[in-house]
């Protein structure tokens, strides 16, 4: 095949030709691909057998994508109660790969991959990496942690098989990472973005710049608008969001395209759904709802309607690059991440937009949660800029005053802010912790 999207950025990578079928085609791909994993989940995996009989159905019963809404869920805890191997499809003989994710507590979840569960996790990243105008000749620095977490491995081998030059640093060292971005002409960095923010910041201290780098693959936690502003701003790259989950394959479920407006989600490998949280009803496109995710070819471990908790919608409407798989909207919040503060609903990225919005402050923040009197209280925390710290108490009082105006605005309530001084919040090197929960102290 001729190659040339070796040429162009933005050009034409051909394992992106599925981001491209006709509607059509990609659905009667999508229902193949989906009987095919009911029936294997059916035969081989108990929990999701006892499950269908509960319901009276067998895989027969789908015979149309619709009818994957009749099926039941599967949930967090499902892996956390089936823990370490019991959703596995396949014998551990022909399990090549096993990742885990930290739960908050206790046992992680463990995710499984075959040979052929790899091959899909690459060609989904090359597919990433191909939407963002990365291609051969690109050097990639994947600051993404390496081991159990899926990000750094995921990232690495798309990397590879897009034919572009990976530098595996793993996360941390921050030192390290801004000398080898010079001194290896880095074009693209993947890292959280809130790690992006930090090594932005050391940057600056360095009074270095970003030399060749001009693209960010930036993902693994929610960050607002504002801060892909702020990091577009001060580094002169562009910032693109990418979403992904290890229970579903890791990174490469999802990513952005140039125009930067959703996240396309490889739905030949993972058929999405929106429902309602609460009643777990199917909800048409463009409505906001919990995203639940099938994955259409996963051996190793197949999940069947698998709730996310993570909110957002999908939009149906064509994208201007002429994909055809659809688009959600940038994931903001998890339906877990919100806490009641005087019977207001609040999550992190609400504050995260309204901080941003304020100039004189860096996109350094903790929320922080307490008890007072058997009601939750939260106070925000938030790094000034070093001008600002010394200048008056006056204009310190004043700023302190518009944040809390700006979050009033944004989230519906008036909450204590805490002007802290530049480098006071613990920086992460990989998912920030925005949410110090201190109510059950
Ligand atoms: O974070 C996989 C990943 C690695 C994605 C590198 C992107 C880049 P988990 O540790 O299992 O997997 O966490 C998955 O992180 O359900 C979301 O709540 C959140 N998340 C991931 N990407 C985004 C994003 C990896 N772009 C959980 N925006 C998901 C918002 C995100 N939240």
């Amino acid at each position: 095949m001729k190659t040339q999207w070796n040429d162009a950025p933005g050009g034409f990578h051909p394992a992106s030709a599925p981001d491209f079928l006709p509607r059509r085609e990609l659905e009667r791909l999508q229902l193949g691909r989906l009987q095919s994993v009911v029936a294997r989940a059916f035969e081989r995996v108990p929990l999701f057998r006892r499950r269908m009989e509960e319901k009276g159905l067998r895989p027969d019963a789908v015979k149309a994508l619709p009818d994957l809404a009749k099926l039941p869920f599967t949930v967090k805890t499902d892996l956390r109660d089936t823990y370490p191997f019991g959703l596995f499809a396949s014998p551990m003989e022909e399990i090549v790969r096993l990742h885990a994710s930290s739960g908050t507590t206790g046992k992680p979840i463990v995710v499984a991959y075959t040979d052929a569960d790899l091959q899909v996790w690459t060609s989904v990243m090359v597919r990433t990496f191909a939407a963002c105008g990365l291609h051969k000749g690109d050097v990639i620095q994947n600051a993404y942690g390496y081991g159990l977490f899926t990000g750094g491995l995921g990232a690495h081998y798309g990397g590879e098989a897009l034919g572009a030059t990976v530098i595996p640093i793993s996360g941390g060292n921050t030192e390290r990472q801004l000398m080898v971005l010079q001194d290896f002409n880095v074009t693209a960095i993947c890292c959280t973005p809130s790690y992006m923010v930090h090594l932005i910041e050391r940057a600056k201290d360095a009074k270095i710049g970003f030399g060749r780098l001009k693209v960010g693959v930036f993902g693994a936690e929610p960050w607002s608008e504002s801060m892909r502003h702020h990091i577009e701003q001060e580094t002169g790259i562009k910032a693109y969001d990418i979403y992904g989950l290890s229970e579903i394959i890791g990174p490469g479920v999802g990513i952005e395209c140039a125009q930067q407006d959703g996240l396309h989600l490889f739905e030949d490998h993972f058929y999405p759904e929106i429902i309602d949280p609460k009643t777990g009803a199917v909800l048409p496109d463009g409505a906001e709802g919990e995203l639940v995710l099938t994955t259409l070819s996963k051996q190793a471990m197949p999940m069947i309607r698998y709730r996310t908790r993570d909110i957002t919608a999908i939009h149906a409407e064509p994208c201007p690059c002429g994909r055809t798989i659809r688009r959600i909207r940038r994931i903001g919040r998890r339906s877990d991440d919100m806490f009641i503060i005087r019977g207001v609903n609040v999550f992190p990225s609400q504050v995260e937009t309204a901080l941003l919005q304020v100039e004189g402050t860096l996109p350094h923040y903790q929320i922080v949660l307490s008890r007072v009197k058997g009601l939750d209280e939260m106070e925000v925390q938030v790094e000034v800029t070093p001008e600002v710290f010394s200048d008056t108490i006056g204009s310190l009082e004043s700023l302190q005053r518009k944040l809390a105006d700006a979050i009033d605005h944004v989230v519906g309530i008036r909450v204590k802010v805490h002007l802290v001084a530049p480098r006071t919040i613990a920086r992460s090197e990989g998912k920030a912790k925005r949410v110090l929960d201190q109510r059950n102290i």
